[in-house]
């Protein structure tokens, strides 16, 4: 490693990332033809902006960045310990990546000082551009080939020193700086993430299917969550940690020690029933500068019932009924399915009641299927 290579990594380190490499900004010829792959089997279906050209320039840096030489990619932990609990009643779960602050403004506050630091160095301001997960770039392909971490069969990048627990961040640069190599690492035979998700997203090794991936469907999805997927979703109510957490390198994974990522509120246990009662204002309040902010108000109530349906505690009943009357039809939709699936006489009760002044024609619909599926009279 040449003096400036040691130099970056060494300010990286300083400035608090984890893990850091260096690649060159050759394109990732496997990882664009897998992604184009991606799209043509649909297996990219719901993310409207995730589009073949995006693919291209993501797996091409020098189309991002003019005469781009290097790029540095670096890795920060959000591993923060057990999640702490909050209020009585039933508890989701948030996925750990969102129980700190919001990644992509502190990684990027911290890659522009990288960028600073090495402008320094050099004596003249330094061309790059950085990406964290927001831009038009690939995160894993380009932290594999520098070396930061290698590909599990979840598709999710493990680094050795912190697993999977790690966020992605690049600087793509017209320096020329010397590249590591990849690891040499593999999951080996091991398929425990593929056998563990509970609905079925890992379609192969390496392959997602986004549009069975819990995290999609409760962060990026916008509209109701498909009613035969809503059972495998669980408990939780932003994004899915199950094939991290099932993983054997991440039980070994190094804590995280960015206090920026230690769990706020009770994210890391979220009390449900309070928030099927925020409004836009408290919604924004309790979510500023968090991951948490993307899936909306409405999406994350949408959630809360899922939840709820699938917890089974009847101490949401009261809580369900009075999403019944909620502004959104989403809200009522999902609301009325955890009332059918929680299926005691009460909940059926509030369902029969909603229904003659109901005027949206999906929550009608749902409350039609809800109540006979639990074998009651849809009407009184
Ligand atoms: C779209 C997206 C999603 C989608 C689609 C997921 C997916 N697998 O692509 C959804 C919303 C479902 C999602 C979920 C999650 N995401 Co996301 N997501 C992205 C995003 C924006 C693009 C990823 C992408 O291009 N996918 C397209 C597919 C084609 O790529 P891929 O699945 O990674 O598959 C690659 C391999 O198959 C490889 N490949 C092909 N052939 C072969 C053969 C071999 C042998 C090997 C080894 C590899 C290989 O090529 C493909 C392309 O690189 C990136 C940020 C970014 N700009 O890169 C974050 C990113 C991937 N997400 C991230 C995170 C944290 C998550 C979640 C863990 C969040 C959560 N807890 O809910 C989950 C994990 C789900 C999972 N198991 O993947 C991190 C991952 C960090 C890490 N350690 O890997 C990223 C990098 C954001 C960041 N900057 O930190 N995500
Ligand atoms: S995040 Fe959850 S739903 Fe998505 S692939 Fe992993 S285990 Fe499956
Ligand atoms: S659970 Fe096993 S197969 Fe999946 S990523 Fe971890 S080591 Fe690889």
């Amino acid at each position: 490693m040449g003096k400036l290579e040691q130099l970056i990594k060494d300010l990286a380190k300083e400035i608090g990332f984890d893990v850091v490499g260096i690649t060159t900004a050759d394109p990732f010829p496997r990882d664009e033809e897998a992604a184009l792959d991606r799209i043509s089997q649909g297996l990219m279906d719901g993310l409207h902006w995730y589009t073949k050209e995006r693919v291209r320039k993501a797996n091409r840096p020098a189309l991002l960045v003019e005469g781009a030489r290097s790029i540095i990619s670096v890795a920060m932990s959000y591993n923060t310990g057990d999640p702490i609990p909050g209020e009585p009643g039933p508890t989701g779960k948030i996925a750990r990546y969102a129980w700190g602050d919001d990644y992509h403004t502190l990684m990027k506050e911290r890659l522009r000082r990288l960028v600073e630091g090495l402008s320094e160095q050099v004596g003249y301001p330094v061309k790059s551009r950085i990406f964290v997960d927001d831009g038009p770039m690939n995160d894993r392909a380009a932290a594999e080939r520098a070396g930061v971490g290698w590909f599990g069969k979840n598709s999710n990048v493990l680094t050795p020193s912190h697993g999977s627990w790690v966020l992605l961040g690049q600087v793509i640069t017209d320096l020329d700086l010397k590249p590591d190599l990849p690891l040499k690492k593999t999951c080996g035979a091991c398929v425990r993430c593929i056998d563990d998700c509970p609905t079925g997203a890992i379609v192969a090794p390496f392959v997602i299917d986004n549009t069975r991936c819990i995290s999609f469907l409760t962060i990026e999805l916008r509209g109701a969550i498909p009613r035969e997927m809503r059972p495998l979703v669980g408990d939780w109510v932003f994004g899915c940690d199950i094939c991290q957490d099932v993983c054997p390198v991440n039980r070994k994974a190094a804590l995280g020690v960015e206090p920026a990522f230690q769990q706020r509120h009770d994210f890391g246990a979220p009390a449900l029933l309070p928030l099927l009662e925020l409004n836009d204002e408290e919604f924004r309040a309790r979510f500023r500068n968090s991951a948490i902010k993307r899936a909306k108000r409405v999406g994350l109530q949408r959630n809360v019932c899922v939840a709820l349906g699938n917890i089974g505690d009847l101490a949401a009943v009261p809580a369900l009924a009075k999403a019944l009357s909620a502004p959104e039809p989403i809200v009522r939709e999902h609301a009325a399915w955890a009332l059918g699936r929680l299926g005691a006489d009460a909940a059926l009760l509030f369902l029969r009641d909603a229904l003659p002044g109901e005027t949206d024609e999906a929550v009608r619909a749902e409350i039609a299927l809800s109540l006979s599926e639990a074998g009651a009279p849809v009407s009184s």
